[in-house]
């Protein structure tokens, strides 16, 4: 037997277990070894039932993403999932930790399934751009029903293993010992005489229902609000085929939906983005035998939007957090806002009262420094002025225990700048939370000259704790997320001097594929934060180099988005649906007139190439200076800060599915035109000049 499968004899019962780390996922030789330990099951007259388990922190994972795109190899999963269902002794598949995609395809393949009460189980194949290709989609509609499989097909989201109970997915929960729970089930399959259970025979979850209209339903959903996702209405079509054909033919035309989905060039963004994911996670050059502190206790300094968002990340994660505020009163409205948050949360149904109340206890509110002197780690969340961050780090300084992190919230000040305001520069490191901060995923951790080792290594071990998608960033204006999305927003506002209007720039934008345009963005956060930072840019700005004057027309008419109830679009009171705003366009108008250009129409793909290539050219720049550690670092920042599109993933992605040299020629022509914003960065010009991608100069190729 291979080293990933065992095949054991256990009186009359075989045991197959899968061993091969870290989530057991189907690679060719973990489907060479069931195929072979299955065969040999069937061919022993001892064996009266079999069992199948895995050895690790969880039951099959899936197939091996790493072998998507490469060269097939035999045998195929269905092919092995057809070999287990045929077999003449009833099969038990003894699930634990998370039976997902393939997982549970071999799973549904096995006549029986018994589940830990703790385990999940699902098909998250849609997250990928692809579709349960395993007999996903003709399996669990047979037993779950339509409306259960269209659900988890579609949504891609695991169920707990007592639901799975009620949908008839899993037959029973066991406690204990894996091997223990399989032989015994076994053995109860054994002495009742049951027979092999294939699900091809079950046909309940076909009956009944109005398919069709499930179907139709979910058609229309999916065209509704997944636009542009290739894989969705594949899913929806191959779980349709198995309302109308037998198996077999089911089985077909779902392989044909997959192999389309695989061909997708979405399917191939989409499992880069997964593994960047996993990848941000590791910090290059950071010594092996660093291991991160713990955090058992933190606190937030300054209880606004961002500091109580923050304080509630701690408090989600089961740990306690000390919130300082000047006075009193701040405190009162900041922990009322810590409740408000909340408060929308169980409103929504995504919380209990009972867990808001247990979260609230860890959130402690405090005005004297002095109650930080015990923390493991604080936060600061102030006002981005650097006089305000010295108090601050100089205080924190003087009262915070030996090896207590000091993190700054910055969102583009000089981190060591305010490391050197403290005696402890090495404990300094910049966390930088994206609004609001207890929903977003994305953590950039910035990393100061001196930030140590340790520090660095915790901040990213925090990170998981919280449960965000923690990054590491260099100090610079704007680290990576923010420094890329100036020149974007920047881009974006040239476009209205030339002739576009918001509305225009932003649909284009979201028929892209991003979460929001630039402009509702804008008056979401304020248009006063841009203005303060240009303020703060004009001073070094070079020469020849100007910012467009729309936004700043707009903050001297005291419309800076959402707050005023007019920015780039006018806002009724109480309602967020953007309007037209008619003082723009005379803005819009006095904006081309100052600068002697003649309005004219753009059309989408010039307004695309106009913002998205200005993240391209600067991530690559940031690439160059060493302030990302790699271009997947930088999609990932995207993906989970920006609203970029996971099926497009991420910038860097994109530059290289378009052809860097297709990029640099739209740069160069833009620069000929547009001045020094559009200086090429030199790394673009070399890979395209090499005929290389942002991967390929990421891996060494
Ligand atoms: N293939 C290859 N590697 C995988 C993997 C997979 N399916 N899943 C995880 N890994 C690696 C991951 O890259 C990381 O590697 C390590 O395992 C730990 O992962 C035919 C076609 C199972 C819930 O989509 O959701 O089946 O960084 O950090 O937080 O119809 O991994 O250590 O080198 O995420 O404990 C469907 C994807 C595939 C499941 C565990 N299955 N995985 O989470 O660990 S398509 C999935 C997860 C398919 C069939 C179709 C999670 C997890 P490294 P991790 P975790």
């Amino acid at each position: 037997m291979s080293e990933v499968v065992r095949l054991e004899r256990r009186g009359d019962i075989a045991l197959i277990t899968v061993n091969n780390p870290p989530v057991n996922a189907l690679g060719v030789a973990v489907r060479a070894g069931l195929q072979q330990a299955f065969e040999r099951a069937e061919a022993d007259t001892e064996v009266r039932a079999v069992v199948l388990l895995c050895e690790g922190t969880t039951f099959i994972a899936g197939a091996d993403i790493k072998e998507f795109g490469k060269p097939p190899q035999s045998p195929s999963l269905p092919e092995v999932i057809e070999i287990i269902e045929g077999g003449s002794k009833p099969s038990v598949a003894v699930i634990h930790g998370t039976a997902l995609g393939g997982g549970l395809e071999v799973a549904l393949g096995c006549h029986y399934r018994i589940a830990r009460p703790d385990a999940k189980v699902g098909l998250p194949e849609v997250k990928l751009g692809l579709l349960p290709g395993a007999g996903g989609t003709q399996r669990l509609p047979r037993l779950a029903g339509v409306a259960k499989a269209l659900d988890m097909i579609v949504s891609g989201q695991p169920i707990g293993a007592a639901e799975a109970v009620e949908h008839r997915i899993v037959d029973e929960l066991f406690e204990g010992d894996l091997v223990e729970a399989g032989l015994a089930y076994a053995r109860r399959m054994v002495e009742e005489g049951r027979a092999p259970r294939r699900s091809g025979e079950q046909t309940a979850g076909l009956e009944g229902a109005d398919n069709a209209g499930l179907i139709a339903a979910k058609h229309a959903e999916v065209a509704k609000r997944m636009p542009g996702l290739f894989s969705p209405l594949r899913c929806v079509a191959a779980v349709e085929a198995a309302t109308r054909l037998p198996l077999a033919e089911g089985l077909k035309r779902e392989r044909e939906l997959f192999v389309e989905c695989l061909q997708s060039p979405q399917r191939a963004a989409l499992v880069h983005a997964f593994f960047s994911e996993r990848q941000a996670g590791k910090v290059a050059g950071l010594p092996a035998d660093v291991s991160p502190r713990q955090i058992k206790s933190a606190a937030v300094i300054g209880g606004g939007t961002m500091g109580v968002g923050i304080a509630l990340c701690f408090a989600n994660a089961g740990l306690p957090v000390k919130l300082l505020e000047i006075n009193d009163e701040a405190l009162g409205r900041a922990l009322q806002r810590a409740r408000d948050t909340y408060g929308a949360s169980v409103k929504r149904g995504s919380l209990t009262e009972v867990a808001m109340e247990k979260r609230l206890t860890l959130v402690q509110g405090v005005t004297d420094y002095a109650a930080l002197a015990d923390v493991d780690l604080v936060i600061e969340a102030v006002f981005e002025d650097m006089g305000v961050k010295q108090q601050v780090f100089e205080r924190l300084d003087a009262v915070c225990k030996p090896g207590a992190i000091l993190a700054s919230n910055t969102s583009s000040l000089d981190l060591n700048a305010i490391a050197a305001f403290t005696k402890r520069p090495e404990e300094v490191v910049g966390l930088h939370f994206f609004s609001p901060a207890n929903v977003m995923r994305l953590l950039e951790v910035v990393r100061g000259e001196r930030t140590s080792h340790e520090v660095l290594a915790t901040s990213m071990a925090l990170g998981k704790t919280l449960k965000k998608v923690a990054v590491v960033v260099g100090v610079c204006d704007g680290f990576v997320g923010n420094r890329m999305v100036f020149q974007y927003g920047r881009e974006a506002e040239f476009l209205l001097e030339e002739g576009a209007t918001p509305q225009q720039v932003d649909a284009a934008l979201r028929d892209f594929g991003m979460a929001m345009g630039p402009f509702a963005m804008r008056d979401l956060s304020g248009l006063d934060i841009g203005q303060a930072i240009r303020k703060r840019q004009r001073a070094t700005l070079p020469a020849g180099l100007d910012f467009p004057t729309v936004s700043d027309k707009l903050c001297e008419a005291g419309m800076l988005g959402q707050k005023t109830g007019a920015g780039y679009y006018r806002y009724e009171p109480g309602n967020r649906t953007p309007q037209e705003n008619p003082a723009l366009a005379e803005m819009l108008e006095a904006a081309s007139r100052e600068k002697g250009i003649e309005r004219r129409t753009l059309d989408e793909a010039y307004i695309i190439e106009r913002t998205i290539y200005a993240l391209v050219n600067e991530g690559a720049k940031i690439l160059e200076e060493g302030i990302a550690q790699r271009s997947s670092d930088i999609d990932v920042i995207y993906l989970n800060g920006y609203g970029f599109p996971a099926f497009r993933g991420g910038p860097m992605f994109y530059a290289d599915s378009v052809g860097l040299d297709t990029v640099l020629a739209k740069v160069k022509e833009l620069h000929a035109r547009c001045g020094d914003w559009w200086k090429p960065a030199p790394l673009l010009e070399k890979l395209a000049a090499e005929g290389r991608t942002f991967s390929q100069w990421q891996a060494g190729e």
